[in-house]
C-alpha cells in the first residue's frame, strides 16, 4: 500500500490499528483534532486537522490512496453535539477524496445502524436500517456518502458496521457484538487490501457463536475471524441491562439508555 490516511488516530480504535496499520503501507498519515502526543516513526506523519474544516480536509487528503475514517463523535449524545463531525466531517472527508483522487476509503460505521432489532435475530447488512440514536442515524448518512461517491464518482468504500472493540467483551451483550482489536487489524487490512469491492457494507464482529450479525461480505474480502467472546461467557454473563428495559431488549444495549434529550439551553 501507499501512503495511508488514519483519521481519529487518537482514539481508542486509531491507538490499536495505528502500528499494525504502519506495516503495510509505506506512509501512514495520522490525524486527529488536536497533535498526537509522543514520537512518530519513520513512516508515520502527524497532520492535525478538524474534520469540521472543509479546506483543511482537502489539504489532509492530498497523495492519499486510502483513508481509514475512525475520526467521529462514537457515542449517542445530543444531536448538535456530533452533527458537525459526523455528518460535515463525512461529506468533507468524501469530497475531498474525490477531488484528490483517493481510490478507497474504509468507513467506521457501527451496530448502531440497526441497533433497534431484537437481541437475538440475525441480521443481514440489506436488512432495512434501523438506528438506536441520533449517532446511529449520522453512521447511516456516512454509509449514504459511501453509496453515493461509488456510484456517482468511482470513490470505493468498505463500511464496517463495527460491533464491540476492546481487549474483552464488557457484558453479555459483548457475548454477541464483540470484535478483538486482532480480528479489527484484519477486517481493515482486507478492506484496504481486496480489489474492486465497490462499495460494500459488512458487520465486524469475530467469530461469536451468539453473534447477531451473519457474515455477508466477508468471503469476499478474505476475511476469517480468529477470535470468539465465548470465552468470557462466564465472567460476563450476569452483566445485564435491566430485564425488560430497552436497552435488554434491543441490540443496541446501553445506547438505548441514553436520550431523549432536552433542548440546548
Ligand atoms: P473515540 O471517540 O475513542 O475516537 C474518535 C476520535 O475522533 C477521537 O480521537 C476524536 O478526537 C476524533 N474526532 C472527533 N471529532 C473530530 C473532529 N471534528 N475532527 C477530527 N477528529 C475528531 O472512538 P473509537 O472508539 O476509537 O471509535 C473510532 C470510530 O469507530 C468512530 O467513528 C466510532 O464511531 C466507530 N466505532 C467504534 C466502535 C468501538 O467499539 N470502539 C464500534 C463501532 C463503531
Ligand atoms: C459504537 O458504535 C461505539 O462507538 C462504541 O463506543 C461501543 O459502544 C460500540 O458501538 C458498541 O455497540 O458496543
Amino acid at each position: 500500500m501507499g501512503t495511508v490516511l488514519l483519521t481519529g488516530a487518537a482514539g481508542t480504535l486509531g491507538k490499536m490499528l495505528r502500528a499494525p496499520l504502519g506495516g503495510i503501507c509505506r506512509r501512514l498519515i495520522l490525524s486527529d483534532r488536536f497533535p498526537l502526543n509522543g514520537p512518530l516513526a519513520a513512516h508515520e506523519q502527524d497532520h492535525p486537522c478538524d474534520l469540521t474544516d472543509r479546506a483543511a480536509v482537502q489539504r489532509l487528503l492530498e497523495g492519499v490512496d486510502a483513508v481509514v475514517h475512525l475520526g467521529a463523535h462514537s457515542v449517542e449524545a445530543p444531536f448538535e453535539q456530533m452533527a458537525r463531525a459526523n455528518l460535515d466531517g463525512v461529506f468533507h472527508l468524501y469530497e475531498a477524496a474525490r477531488l484528490a483522487g483517493t481510490r478507497r476509503v474504509v468507513f467506521a460505521s457501527s451496530n448502531h445502524v440497526t441497533g433497534c432489532y431484537p437481541q437475538g435475530q440475525l441480521l443481514d447488512p440489506s436488512d432495512p436500517a434501523r438506528p438506536d440514536g441520533y449517532y446511529g442515524v449520522t453512521k447511516l448518512f456516512g454509509e449514504g456518502m459511501a453509496q453515493l461517491y461509488w456510484y456517482r464518482y468511482g470513490v470505493e468504500s468498505v463500511c464496517l458496521r463495527i460491533g464491540t472493540c476492546l481487549p474483552e467483551p464488557p457484558d453479555r451483550r459483548a457475548l454477541s457484538t464483540w470484535i478483538s482489536p486482532r480480528d479489527l487489524f484484519s477486517l481493515v487490512t482486507a478492506a484496504l487490501r481486496t480489489p474492486d469491492v465497490g462499495c460494500l457494507v459488512t458487520y465486524a464482529i469475530s467469530d461469536n457463536p451468539d453473534r447477531w450479525h451473519n457474515d455477508a461480505g466477508w468471503a469476499q474480502l478474505g476475511y476469517r475471524p480468529q477470535d470468539s467472546a465465548e470465552r468470557w461467557r462466564a465472567e460476563v454473563a450476569d452483566k445485564v441491562f435491566p430485564e425488560g428495559s430497552l436497552m435488554a431488549r434491543l441490540q443496541g444495549g446501553s445506547f438505548l439508555g441514553i436520550g431523549p434529550f432536552d433542548p440546548p439551553a
